[in-house]
């Protein structure tokens, strides 16, 4: 299992493949099956690569439509952007921004318009969306001509859906949406951006697929001053990259598809507990806090105790490695080079920066990537094979440097220890296509199955648990791992469970109180705290909290009040496309706790 930090670190990102060649294992994990699946999955099928990502034109657009992200907590996300909040309130200030979120977030706050959905609903909203631009006028397609497969088909399925139940469905009235159509397709400048909280819903593929659609019917898609992916300078795309995949093999157990040769996290626990050929019994994980940041936690940390050998690459005993066997402690990752492999090519600007130690290496520590290299040695080892000791991050750093094309040397990067900036993004996408077609495919067979599925499903009635639960994060934390510092936790406590204060009227409970909180998995207790800003049937959770569990070791993090958000998320509720988990609009009830 790999954890988000191995994305944000050179001496990890850059090895790990090698990790994984070796180990050989199709039991492969990663927070990526928490997060942004739908993106990979939908740019795969549309543009022919996982990270052709079209990323929001910030600066230079005027209206931007946002679901489901909180940049103003998160600084922003796909979306990489220093002092994003600045970057926001100017496009207020120039035009509109329009968020659209259960709860009014922080960046709903610093919003022109804030539009309060039901959790899921987002579908329901997109579809009425492109249905509102039809009615405004043609798709401006003319940039695409020639490269352009299945438009018409998409959006006559789109059109074709009955939605007079959208206030019902979404808590937004037609009279909204249209209001929203005609900002969007009134601006020269304009783009629709969905993250974290649209991917990890029910339908977060096909709601990733309507945004893309509208972008296209807007003609901003592959636009300066719409959105467009990044160019790198180190290419996460073409010759040498993972294009993407889908079903290439199956979970054992539930028969969940693979996608970009990972299985979803979501089944990580049923294939460590359910015995016969394949069981999983050993878990490798490299900065990765599964039970406490994927669905149904308390259940994945009792087969954790199963285990016959459990190794961390991680340099705190949290709620997952408490139950290691051996701990592979690495030093900080200040006392490494940095060279952002992965958010470079998902900033809004073209840059590249060469971070250096500001922290020597202690003594007798080894570096990240010796430590995987020792890993991967011992593997081979054990099966007798040879082993090519790994080559040093900076050789390594120059070859993909080279491969790239740029003309920039490490020496350059040296040379600006603030960073490159080489200008804004420019269109790139239909150049680089990589569709069979060469063209984008607005309706491949598996999106246009995904799409149908959505309609026909009926929606349940759900009295046993009558609220929606979402997750929340705040800028002084990161996911789940930084509540050991002072600075980072001191203040206000932000633990608590969130609801509207007629919700709390209507059960008899009062802010302040202990409530128990229960989803179809499990249950806490926590204390509950009234909020206006949230939608009425909605509850919100932080994530990354619940450091309490026997055996943690991470300092003022232990004592702090609070309950992990996926103790209650379920490892059944799934984007249907990808598997995702769902970890939004889980549906729970919430009762006095005695
Ligand atoms: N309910 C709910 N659940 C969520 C989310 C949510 O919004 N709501 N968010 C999801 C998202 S987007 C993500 S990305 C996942 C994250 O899921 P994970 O990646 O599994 O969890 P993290 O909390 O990021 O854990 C990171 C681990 O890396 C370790 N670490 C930090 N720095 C280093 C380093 O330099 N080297 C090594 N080796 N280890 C390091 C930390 O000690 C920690 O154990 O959580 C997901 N879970
Ligand atoms: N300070 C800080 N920064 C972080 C992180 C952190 O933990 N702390 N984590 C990092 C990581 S790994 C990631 S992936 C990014 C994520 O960054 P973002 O994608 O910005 O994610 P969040 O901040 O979780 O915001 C998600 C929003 O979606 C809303 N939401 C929930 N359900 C729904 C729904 O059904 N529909 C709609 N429209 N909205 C919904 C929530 O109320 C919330 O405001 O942040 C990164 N940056
Ligand atoms: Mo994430």
């Amino acid at each position: 299992y790999l954890g988000n930090p191995n994305v944000h670190h050179f001496s990890l990102m850059a090895y790990v493949p090698q990790l994984l060649r070796a180990i050989g294992t199709r039991n492969q994990f990663s927070a990526s099956s928490v997060d942004q699946w739908p993106h990979q999955l939908v740019n795969w099928q549309m543009y022919g690569h996982q990270w052709l990502l079209p990323i929001p034109d910030l600066d230079r657009l005027d209206v931007l439509l946002m679901l489901g992200a909180n940049p103003v907590a998160s600084n922003g996300s796909l979306m990489t952007a220093p002092d994003v909040t600045a970057r926001l309130k100017a496009i207020h200030e120039r035009g509109a921004l329009i968020v659209v979120d259960p709860r009014r977030s922080e960046t709903a706050a610093i919003a022109s318009t804030h539009l309060s959905i039901r959790p899921g609903g987002d579908v329901w909203f997109l579809i009425a969306l492109l249905q509102a631009l039809m009615r405004l006028g043609a798709p401006r397609l003319d940039a695409y001509a020639g490269k352009l497969n299945g438009f018409d088909g998409a959006m006559a399925r789109v059109q074709a859906v009955r939605i007079d139940d959208l206030p019902q469905r979404t808590g937004v009235t037609m009279a909204q949406v249209d209001a929203v159509a005609a900002q969007l397709h009134g601006a020269t400048n304009a783009c629709v951006y969905g993250r974290m909280g649209v991917s990890t819903q029910r339908f977060g593929t096909v709601a990733q697929y309507l945004i893309q659609l509208t972008n296209l019917y807007l003609g901003q898609l592959d636009r300066a001053g719409g959105c467009l992916p990044n160019e790198a300078i180190v290419p996460v795309t073409g010759p040498g990259t993972s294009k993407g995949s889908r079903g290439r093999w199956s979970s054992r157990v539930r028969g969940l598809p693979e996608v970009s040769g990972e299985l979803p996290v979501a089944v990580l626990r049923e294939e460590i507990e359910t015995p016969g050929a394949g069981q999983v019994r050993a878990l490798l994980t490299v900065a990765g806090n599964p039970v406490a940041s994927t669905p149904n936690g308390a259940a994945l940390d009792r087969a954790l105790g199963t285990l016959e050998f459990q190794v961390a690459i991680d340099p705190y005993l949290n709620e997952t490695t408490r139950h290691a066997d051996w701990i592979l402690p690495p030093p900080s990752f200040l006392a490494e080079d940095h060279y952002d492999l992965y958010f470079n090519a998902f900033a809004i600007r073209r840059v590249a920066r060469l971070s250096t130690p500001t922290q020597s290496l202690p003594d007798g520590a080894l570096a990240q990537w010796r430590i995987l290299d020792g890993v991967v040695g011992g593997v081979r080892a054990a099966r007798g094979e040879p082993h090519t000791p790994f080559v040093p991050p900076r050789e390594v750093l120059a070859m993909l440097l080279a491969r790239g094309g740029s003309g920039l040397t490490i020496d350059d990067l040296l040379a600006a220890p603030h960073g490159l900036d080489l200008g804004p993004l420019e269109p790139s996408l239909l150049r680089r296509l990589e569709t069979a077609s060469g063209a984008i495919e607005c309706a491949p067979p598996l999106l246009v199955e995904l799409f149908d599925a959505v309609v026909t499903e009926i929606a349940r009635d759900d009295r046993a648990f009558d609220l929606r639960l979402i997750g929340r994060r705040h800028v002084r934390s990161n996911n789940s791992w930084m509540h050991n510092a002072h600075r980072l936790v001191k203040g206000k406590p932000r633990h608590q469970l969130l609801m509207h204060p007629d919700d709390l009227a209507s059960r008899g409970l009062a802010d302040g109180e202990r409530v128990c909180v229960r989803s179809r998995v499990g249950m806490v207790v926590v204390d509950v705290q009234a909020d206006a800003e949230l939608m009425r049937g909605v509850v919100s959770l932080p994530h990354g909290f619940g450091q309490r569990r026997e055996g943690v070791r991470l300092g003022l993090a232990t004592s702090l009040d609070g309950v992990s958000i996926n103790d209650l998320t379920d490892e059944a509720f799934l984007d249907s496309g990808t598997g995702n988990a769902a970890l939004n609009g889980v549906p729970v009830r919430v009762e006095r706790a005695d």
